[in-house]
């Protein structure tokens, strides 16, 4: 949200546009769900803030007021409208909120040594990036003792690795068993098909796919935030 480059290109004005007018058709037919889709779409095009609120809600207001004005939708109609807008600003505070929150933390993401295999892992860091994580991506073939002392120096909350060999599991207990020598407050959430015998513990989430990651690392930072 509101990383985009300086200068608004035409594509992304005439995204804003179309928005807008999806955004006003929902407000005038009182269609909430509709309304929280055009900000959201609005949110994932990487609009700001200030965009979102002067060139999609604003906007719709003014064409509701105009259309009151001239007798052409009702006083509910328009009070309905405004309703609406209200709790999808509500919405958009929250995002950024959890946004925010989640630039605070740090996720560190390997793959064990030996393991090459890291096509998932540059997914889910692309995910955890977009979800606000400040990602330290350390790639491919990463022994233990150096992903140790990365966690020390980088201080990460949470590990996210990768195992696709099998015999995985080994070595993916070995990084963690080294990385809580340096870092006992990380949290690890690991995934791949040579972790298929491996089962969840506190403070280690297993998943079994991309999608789980930014919600089992929300989780793991929650947990922490509760110790
Ligand atoms: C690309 C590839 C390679 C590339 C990897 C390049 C790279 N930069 O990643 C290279 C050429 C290096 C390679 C090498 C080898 N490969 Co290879 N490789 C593949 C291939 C074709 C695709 C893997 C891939 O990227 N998949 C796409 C990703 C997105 O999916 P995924 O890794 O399966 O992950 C899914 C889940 O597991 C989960 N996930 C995974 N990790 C995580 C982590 C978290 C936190 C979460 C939330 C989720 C999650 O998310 C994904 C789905 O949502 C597979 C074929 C296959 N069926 O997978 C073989 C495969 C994995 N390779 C295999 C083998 C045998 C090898 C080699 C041993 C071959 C050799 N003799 O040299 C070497 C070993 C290298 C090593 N030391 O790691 C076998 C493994 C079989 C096994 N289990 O024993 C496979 C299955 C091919 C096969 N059918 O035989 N390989």
């Amino acid at each position: 949200m509101g990383d985009r480059p300086e200068k608004p290109t035409e594509a992304h004005e005439a995204k804003l546009t179309e928005l807008q007018r999806l955004y006003a058709t929902a407000l005038l037919m009182g269609d909430e769900i509709g309304a929280e889709i055009a900000i959201r779409d609005a949110m994932d095009v990487g609009a700001s803030t200030a965009e979102i609120d002067d060139a999609i809600i604003a906007p719709a207001l003014w064409l509701v007021g105009d259309l009151w004005e001239r007798g052409e939708i009702t006083v509910a109609d328009e009070h309905l409208a405004t309703e609406i807008s209200i709790r999808v600003l509500a919405l958009q505070r929250e995002a950024q909120r959890v946004a925010h929150a989640r630039r605070e933390q740090r996720i560190m993401l390997a793959a064990p040594a030996g393991e090459l295999h890291i096509v998932a892992l540059r997914m889910i860091g692309d995910l955890l990036r977009e979800a606000g994580y400040d990602v330290l991506m350390l790639g491919a073939d990463v022994p233990a003792a150096d992903l140790a002392s990365a966690a020390g120096r980088y201080e990460p909350d949470v590990v996210c690795m990768t195992s696709t060999l099998p015999g995985g599991m080994d070595r993916i207990w070995v990084a963690i068993d080294e990385v809580q020598e340096s870092r006992p407050d990380a949290g690890f959430v690991v995934g791949g098909r040579g972790l298929a015998r491996m089962r969840s513990e506190p403070g280690i989430q297993v998943c079994q796919r991309i999608p789980e990651v930014v919600e089992a690392v929300d989780a793991m930072v929650k947990r922490a935030d509760l110790n």
